[in-house]
C-alpha cells in the first residue's frame, strides 16, 4: 500500500522509488532460479567444448564472467520476453516459478492497485536487466538490457492502440543500484503528453526534445521498487562499478484494455470483482509464452515500436 503523501509525489513527480517492498525469500527464490538456469546453459555450452570445466567454488557472477567472455549469448536466455525480431521456434527466454512469484506478489500488487484499481492485468511489456561492467561489455553492444538506457518514456515502447491504457511500470532492484552502476535517471514533474522517439538501435526520445539537466537519479537499495508513470522520460547511465546491476522492470495495466504489445501473452495478476479469473500456475503462463512464440515464429514480422527513422524530427 502507499500513502497519501506517497500518492501525491507520485502523481506529482511521475515517479516514487519505494524501499523494501520485495522481501529476500523472494529475491532469494528469483536469484536461486536464475543459478539454475545459469548452470544449465553452462553445462549445455560446456558440453560443447565452448566452456572449461567450471570450478565447483564459482559464485553465479564467475560462471556468468566465463560465459561472457566466451562471446555466448547468454542475456536472451534469461529475459522474461522474447525478443522484437527474428523469433523461432527455439527462441530460449525465461518463465519460471520465481519470476512468476515475483510478478504476483502481494506488496506489488497493493501498491499498483493503489495506483490503477483492483482490476490488474500483468502486462507483457516486460524484461530482466542483468548489466555487466560496462568497459567487459562488447562495443557493438546495444541492448539496452546489457548497456546503458537511452532516455525514453514507457508510453512510446507501447503500440499506439495502448495511448489510452492505464498502466504503471515497476522497477524492480535485485541488487543495488547507484551513480555508479547505472541506477535509473528520471525527469521529475513531466508533461502528460508523448515526445516523439526515433530508432537509434534503441527507441530514444528524438533529439532535442529533453532537457536533460533536470534528471534526477534514482538510487535504491535490492528490494526497493521505482514507481514509473508512462509519460515519465527516463535513462540508465552506463554500468561504470566492477559488479553487476540486475533489475526487472514489469508492467500493469487495467483489465480490459490494451497491452500494447498484442502479439505477447498478458494475464489477471488481481481481479476484485472476478478473483477466480486470477492466474495462480506459473505453468499456465510460461504455456501462454510458448504458444505466442510458436506463432510468432510462423508469421510475418511485426514492428513492436511505432516510430519510423525517417520522421522529419529524427534527422
Ligand atoms: O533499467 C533500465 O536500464 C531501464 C529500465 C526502464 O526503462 C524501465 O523500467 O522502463
Ligand atoms: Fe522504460
Amino acid at each position: 500500500m502507499l500513502s497519501e503523501t506517497q500518492i501525491r509525489q507520485f502523481r506529482q513527480d511521475g515517479y516514487l522509488v519505494v524501499e523494501n517492498v520485495i522481501d529476500t525469500t523472494t529475491l532469494d527464490a528469483v536469484q536461486a532460479e536464475y543459478a539454475g538456469l545459469l548452470d544449465g546453459l553452462y553445462e549445455g555450452w560446456q558440453r560443447q567444448g565452448l566452456l572449461p570445466v567450471p570450478d565447483p567454488g564459482w559464485s553465479f557472477w564467475e560462471r556468468l564472467d566465463r560465459i561472457r567472455a566466451a562471446g555466448l549469448e547468454w542475456f536472451q536466455p534469461m529475459d522474461i520476453s522474447l525478443p522484437h525480431d527474428g523469433i523461432t521456434e527455439d527462441t530460449p527466454m525465461h518463465f519460471g516459478p520465481a519470476v512468476f512469484d515475483l510478478l504476483t506478489h502481494r506488496r506489488i500488487l497493493d501498491i499498483v492497485e493503489t495506483l490503477i484499481g483492483g482490476e490488474i492485468t500483468s502486462n507483457p511489456i516486460q524484461h530482466v536487466r542483468i548489466k555487466p561492467p560496462q568497459r567487459e561489455v562488447p562495443g557493438d553492444e546495444a541492448r539496452a538490457h546489457i548497456v546503458s538506457t537511452a532516455w525514453h518514456q514507457d508510453q512510446g515502447v507501447t503500440l499506439e492502440e495502448a495511448d489510452e491504457t492505464d498502466f504503471v511500470t515497476v522497477w524492480i532492484a535485485v541488487t543495488d543500484a547507484n551513480v555508479r552502476n547505472g541506477c535509473l535517471q528520471l525527469i521529475p514533474n513531466p508533461p502528460a503528453e508523448m515526445l516523439p522517439h526515433c530508432p537509434q538501435g534503441q527507441t530514444a526520445i528524438a533529439p532535442g526534445h529533453l532537457d536533460a539537466s533536470r534528471a534526477v537519479a534514482a538510487e535504491i537499495g535490492a528490494g526497493g521498487i521505482i514507481l514509473i508513470d508512462p509519460y515519465t522520460p527516463h535513462s540508465a547511465g552506463p554500468n561504470r562499478s566492477d559488479g553487476y546491476r540486475w533489475s526487472f522492470d514489469i508492467r500493469y495495466n487495467v483489465i480490459g484494455q490494451p497491452t500494447g504489445r498484442p502479439q505477447f501473452p498478458d494475464f489477471v495478476a488481481r481481479s476484485r470483482a472476478a478473483p477466480e479469473t486470477e492466474l495462480k500456475d506459473w505453468r499456465m503462463w510460461l504455456q501462454s509464452w510458448r504458444d505466442a512464440r510458436h506463432h510468432l515464429a510462423n508469421t510475418a514480422h511485426r514492428p513492436q515500436h511505432r516510430w519510423p527513422a525517417d520522421a522529419p524530427f529524427c534527422a
